[in-house]
C-alpha cells in the first residue's frame, strides 16, 4: 500500500561514526553495521484506534536509525507492515458497526497524515496484511512441508501451529524464562491453554474460516494469518533471510518479536534473523502505559489541530532516552517548544563554526540514540552565543527531523 510523503533531507557532508544501538538479545549496546544497504522492520500499526503519541514515538525513534544510517550513507530497505486484519480489529468494527476494511482504511490515512506531520522518513515498502495473504500462505505451506509447523489437534478446526523447538533457539531474542513467557502468551494475543498443542507456547500460523470472519481461500484450507508469521512473511520476502534491526515497542518483544524470527529463521534455516532487536520504551499517560484498551490516549492530530507545532511535539518525544518508559504531558510540550524557539534563535545566527559540538551531538546520537544528551548539547550551543547557526540547523534537521528553519 501507499506509504506517505517524504520529508526533505539535507546532505550530512562530514563522516558518522558506527550507530550503536541496544540488542535485547544479547542485553548489550553494540555497533550496527549494515553493508551497503542496510535493512530494517519495524512493526507497524493495527488500525483500529487512533493512532496515539505513544506509536508516534516508536515510529520517530525508528526514524532517527534511518536517519542516521542515511546520513551515514547507506540506503536503507525499511519495510514496515500494517496488521489490517486481526482480532481487536474485527472486534471493534463489530462492536461499531461498522466493516472492518472502512475502519482499517480510516485509520491508516490518519496515521499517514501524523508520519507526515512528524517528518517521518517514510518505509521502502509499507505492506498490509491483506495484501500479504498469499506470502503467508506459502510461507506456511513450507514451514508444514518441513515439519516446523503442525495441525493442532481439535475436529471441528484444525489451525496450524508452528513448532517451537524447531530451532533450537527458541527464547533467544527475548532472553525470558518459561513463567514470563507464558504469562505474556496469554496477555498478548496468544493462546497458551487451547488443548491439543504440542507445546503450551507454540503459536497460531493459519486460522481457518469461523462463521462470520474474513478468510482467504488457500490450499492449507481457506482462513486467515496469524500474526508473528504475517511480519515473518513481510520481512523476509523484501528484505532477505538476515536483517540488521528488527524494531518495535517493548510490548513486540514477547511473544511477537520472539515468535517472527523463530519462524523466519526456520523457514529460511539461517540464524540469527536480526543482528539488532530494538525496543523502543513505552509513553504512558496518568501513571499508565498509554493504550487503546485502555483509553488513556493523546493524539498527535488533536494536539496539531490545537495549535502544537510538529517539530515541538518531536522535541517532547526525544527529550527522554527512546528506551525508559516516559510520560506524555502537556507540560512536557510546553518545556519542548521553549527549548525549540531558542534553538530556532540560534539557527540564523552568523559567528564561529561550532566543530565541537557538532562531534558531541553526533556521538551523543551513536551512542545508543542518547537524545537527551544530544538535546542538551543543542542547548549549550544555542546559549553560546559566538557559535554560528546554519551548519548545525542542517544536521539537526537531517538527524533529528527537527526543521529549526
Ligand atoms: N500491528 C502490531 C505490530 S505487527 C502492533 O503492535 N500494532 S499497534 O498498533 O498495537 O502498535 C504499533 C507500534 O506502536 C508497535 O511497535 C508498538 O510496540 C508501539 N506502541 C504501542 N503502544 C505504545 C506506547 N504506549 N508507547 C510506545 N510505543 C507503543
Ligand atoms: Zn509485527
Amino acid at each position: 500500500m501507499q506509504a506517505w510523503s517524504p520529508p526533505a533531507i539535507p546532505p550530512v557532508t562530514r563522516p558518522l561514526p558506527d550507530l550503536n544501538l541496544f540488542d535485547t538479545s544479547t542485553g548489550s549496546v553494540r555497533a550496527t553495521t549494515p553493508g551497503p544497504t542496510a535493512r530494517m522492520y519495524v512493526c507497524g500499526i493495527t488500525p483500529y484506534d487512533a493512532t496515539h503519541i505513544g506509536h508516534a514515538a516508536t515510529y520517530v525513534a525508528f526514524d532517527l536509525v534511518h536517519r542516521y544510517w542515511l546520513a551515514a550513507g547507506h540506503a536503507v530497505d525499511y519495510v514496515q507492515n500494517v496488521t489490517d486484519v486481526d482480532d481487536p480489529l474485527l472486534e471493534r468494527a463489530q462492536r461499531d458497526g461498522i466493516d472492518w476494511r472502512d475502519l482499517a482504511a480510516e485509520q491508516i490515512q490518519l496515521f499517514r497524515s501524523d508520519m507526515t506531520a512528524l517528518r517521518v522518513v517514510p518505509p521502502t515498502h509499507y505492506v498490509g496484511a491483506v495484501e500479504a495473504v498469499g506470502e503467508v500462505v506459502e510461507a506456511v505451506d513450507k514451514l508444514l512441508a518441513s515439519g516446523a509447523a503442525y495441525r493442532v489437534d481439535d475436529d471441528a478446526y484444525p489451525d496450524v501451529y508452528f513448532d517451537i523447538r524447531t530451532t533450537g533457539h527458541f527464547g533467544y531474542a527475548s532472553g525470558y524464562d518459561e513463567p514470563t513467557m507464558l504469562r505474556l502468551a496469554a496477555e498478548r494475543g496468544g493462546d497458551p491453554s487451547r488443548p491439543g498443542k504440542r507445546q503450551l507456547l507454540d503459536p497460531l500460523l493459519w486460522r481457518l474460516a469461523r462463521p462470520g470472519e474474513p478468510s482467504w481461500e488457500a490450499p492449507i484450507g481457506r482462513g486467515r494469518p496469524g500474526w508473528h508469521i504475517e511480519c515473518a512473511a513481510i520481512a523476509v520476502n523484501r528484505l532477505g533471510p538476515q536483517i540488521d534491526v528488527q524494531g518495535g515497542g517493548s510490548d513486540l518483544i514477547f511473544p511477537h518479536h520472539e515468535c517472527s524470527a523463530a519462524h523466519a529463521e526456520a523457514w529460511t534455516g539461517r540464524h540469527p534473523f536480526a543482528g539488532h532487536y530494538v525496543h523502543a520504551g513505552m509513553m504512558e499517560l496518568d501513571g499508565e502505559k498509554m493504550s487503546k484498551s485502555l483509553g488513556n490516549l493523546a493524539f498527535v492530530s488533536t494536539l496539531v489541530a490545537g495549535g502544537a507545532d510538529p517539530a515541538a511535539i518531536r522535541v517532547a518525544l526525544l527529550a527522554s532516552h527512546y528506551r525508559s518508559d516516559r510520560p506524555w504531558s502537556d507540560d512536557l510540550l510546553a518545556r519542548a517548544a521553549t527549548r525549540l524557539a531558542r534553538w530556532r534563535a540560534a539557527a540564523a545566527r552568523p559567528g564561529a563554526a561550532p566543530d565541537a559540538e557538532m562531534t558531541t551531538f553526533v556521538a551523543a546520537l551513536a551512542d545508543d540514540l542518547d537524545t537527551p544528551r544530544a538535546l542538551s548539547v543543542l542547548d549549550a550551543w544555542a546559549e553560546d552565543g559566538s557559535l554560528a547557526g546554519a551548519q548545525m540547523a542542517r544536521t539537526v534537521d537531517a538527524l533529528l527531523g527537527v526543521d529549526l528553519a
